[in-house]
């Protein structure tokens, strides 16, 4: 449970994964079909043998909630982890003249010099979703992704469903219903998305006046999307309980394909050396009862006293 359930998948993922090629080139290490429980009740699970930047993961929670799926918010609030999928699409397309970019995310690592290049041509980029409302409209959407799906899903009859509002209104009407379900994989939109929706499908569960959610994700990056989604599950439990008058239970998450890239290996030993400190609590602002209503400074973290950061590539 908690903290060393990750730590132990790490071990487990060294230990026993097969490794496997992928879609970028990178190599990883996985295992399929994995579980890990978080008891919310113990505190906000936001790893300690690393810091997590929970800024990041609170601000890309927000734009998800907003239904929003441009990176121009990101951007605004100083969160640059979608950029490189964004920035794909931008090199890709008849307007992009600057210098060749194909390949980008293997060639950063081993290219000094490509990386200087790649590093100015992402400041115009990011530049330019800023300050020009048609560049931004164009390139800094990623598609139908997680926003999309969970605020305005699109059916054949041309209507929209926001399921997350829905989910919420069935948590408190009907809370032993076994269909609290939020899904953000849409069959139909996934040649428009940027990136597959990694994290799936969600479930809620109602006992004993708690809250519970279980995610399903397909695809996990141990070392870097991980940490992330466990926390903005959390996260996102925390607000939904808080709206619907419940205290929170168990985050449960069940990973289809759990892998490990090879260029994090030897940031998952240093990672698993270290010895798990005492959870932070989240505080959320009492003012505020509907997660539609929430900003970045609703919430506050007390007590997260991690280890250092562990930088590592990441697999574009
Ligand atoms: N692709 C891959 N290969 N792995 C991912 O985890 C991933 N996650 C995505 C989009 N595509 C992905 C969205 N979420 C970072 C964390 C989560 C995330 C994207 C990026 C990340 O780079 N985290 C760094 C800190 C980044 C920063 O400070 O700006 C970390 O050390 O946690
Ligand atoms: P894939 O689409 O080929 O599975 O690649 C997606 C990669 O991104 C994979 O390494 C999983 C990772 N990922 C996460 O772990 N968590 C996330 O939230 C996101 C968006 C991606």
């Amino acid at each position: 449970r908690g903290e060393k359930a990750y730590l132990d998948l790490c071990n487990h993922i060294l230990t026993n994964g097969t490794k496997r090629d992928d879609r970028t080139d990178t190599g990883t290490y996985s295992v399929f079909g994995h579980q890990m429980r978080f008891n919310l009740e113990d505190g906000f699970p936001l790893l300690t043998t690393k810091r997590v930047p929970f800024r990041l993961v609170a601000s890309e929670l927000l734009w998800f909630i907003k239904g929003d799926t441009n990176i121009r918010y990101l951007l605004e609030n100083n969160n640059n982890i979608w950029n490189e999928w964004a920035f794909k699409n931008w090199i890709e397309s008849d307007e992009y003249k600057g210098p060749n970019m194909d390949d980008f995310g293997n060639r950063i690592q081993v290219d000094p010099e490509f990386n200087k290049i790649y590093e100015e041509q992402m400041e115009i980029f990011k530049k330019n979703i800023l300050e020009d409302d048609v560049f931004a409209e164009k390139y800094g959407d990623l598609g139908s992704v997680y926003g999309k799906q969970w605020r305005a899903w699109k059916t054949s009859q041309n209507e929209v469903i926001d399921q997350l509002k829905e989910v919420i209104d069935s948590i408190r009407h009907n809370p032993n219903s076994r269909r609290h379900i939020v899904s953000a994989w849409n069959p139909e939109d996934i040649p428009t998305m940027a990136l597959p929706p990694c994290h799936t499908l969600f479930q809620f569960y109602v006992a004993d006046g708690k809250l519970s959610c279980q995610l399903y994700q397909r695809s996990a990056d141990v070392f870097l999307g991980v940490p992330f989604n466990i926390a903005s599950y959390a996260l996102l439990t925390h607000l939904i309980a808080h709206e619907t008058g419940l205290k929170v239970g168990e985050f449960v998450h069940t990973m289809g394909d759990a892998h490990i890239y090879s260029n994090h290996i030897e940031q998952v030993k240093t990672q698993m050396e270290r010895d798990i400190r005492q959870l932070p609590q989240l505080l959320l602002n009492e003012n505020k009862r509907s997660i539609f209503d929430f900003e970045l400074t609703d919430f506050e973290l007390k007590g997260y006293d991690p280890h250092p950061t562990i930088k590592a590539p990441i697999a574009v």
